[in-house]
């Protein structure tokens, strides 16, 4: 089966879920939130990561409705964590192109924030820079304005490494950057990638937008981070994508 038909039968049969990924406040060492990452259940394979099924997100449709699935049960999660009581954080959900290229993708969002009851600050959307290529520019200023007016914040994702237009910045009501894990990899031993990782910093911090590092696998990168002025951090060092399940334990235990 095509990877389409693949993500058609997965999304129809309810086998896509989010893993949840923490993020960490580098100054404190407190939970910052998480960032959702969809996983889906193969009935024979597992638990798998999106790869199989990733040309889905660029489908108008098919993206669309993974979106959707994924915003259902991140809200739904959120809501029982909130209920219990537990201190998440900001937890970010990921936007592809193809959602983008509906007018009302805004509005969706903040529906199933009235639905459920969520407030807004609680929820982060990342896009990659690739939405500005893949959809109408005008449409994603609009909706990324509408939520950002509500209190949703905005993250630029692998902010770096796609058509990263500087201007982008200013357009686009941005919260959060997050440096791709490919630069925070050669930290330690490429002075490249340092100084791209610092210089990321410094325009975020000048601009007043808080930056995230992604795939921060050791101690010694997240020391590194921490003295560069790094916000926040995300990577296996302080957790793995975890099972909504498994988030409760996750937040009481750092605590
Ligand atoms: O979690 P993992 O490294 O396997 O993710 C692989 C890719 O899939 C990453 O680029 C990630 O941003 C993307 N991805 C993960 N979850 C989602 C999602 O819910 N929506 C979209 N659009 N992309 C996602
Ligand atoms: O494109 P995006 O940044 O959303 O992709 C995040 C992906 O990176 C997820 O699929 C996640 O599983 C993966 N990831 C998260 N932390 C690490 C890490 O420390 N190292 C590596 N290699 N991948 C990571
Ligand atoms: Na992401
Ligand atoms: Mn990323």
């Amino acid at each position: 089966a095509s990877a389409l038909e693949v993500a058609a039968k997965a999304i129809e049969s309810g086998w896509i879920m989010p893993f949840y990924q923490p993020k960490v406040v580098l100054a404190s060492g407190a939970l910052g939130g998480f960032e959702a990452l969809l996983r889906w259940q193969h009935p024979r394979g597992g638990i798998q990561s999106p790869e199989k099924i990733a040309p889905a997100f660029n489908d108008t449709e098919l993206g669309t409705a993974i979106g959707e699935r994924m915003r259902s049960c991140v809200l739904s999660d959120m809501r029982g964590w909130l209920d219990a009581g537990l201190s998440i954080g900001r937890i970010a959900i990921n936007a592809s192109a193809a959602e983008f290229r509906r007018d009302d993708y805004a509005e969706r969002v903040l529906e199933e924030l009235r639905r459920t009851g969520v407030p807004a600050r609680y929820l982060e959307v990342e896009v990659t820079e690739s939405v500005f290529l893949g959809s109408s520019t005008q449409l994603v200023e609009r909706a990324l304005r509408t939520l950002s007016a509500e209190g949703v914040t905005i993250a630029l994702d692998d902010f770096g490494t796609g058509y990263a237009s500087l201007s982008h910045l200013k357009r686009f009501p941005v919260n959060t950057l997050k440096i791709d894990r490919s630069f925070v990899q050669g930290l330690e031993s490429d002075a490249g990638d340092a100084a791209i990782v610092k210089a990321v910093l410094s325009l975020g911090h000048n601009l007043d937008i808080e930056v995230v590092a992604e795939g921060v696998e050791t101690a010694f990168q997240s020391s590194l981070l921490q003295r560069m002025s790094c916000d926040l951090v995300q990577g296996y060092h302080f957790g793995r994508p975890m099972p909504a399940s498994d988030v409760p334990s996750f937040i009481i235990s750092w605590q």
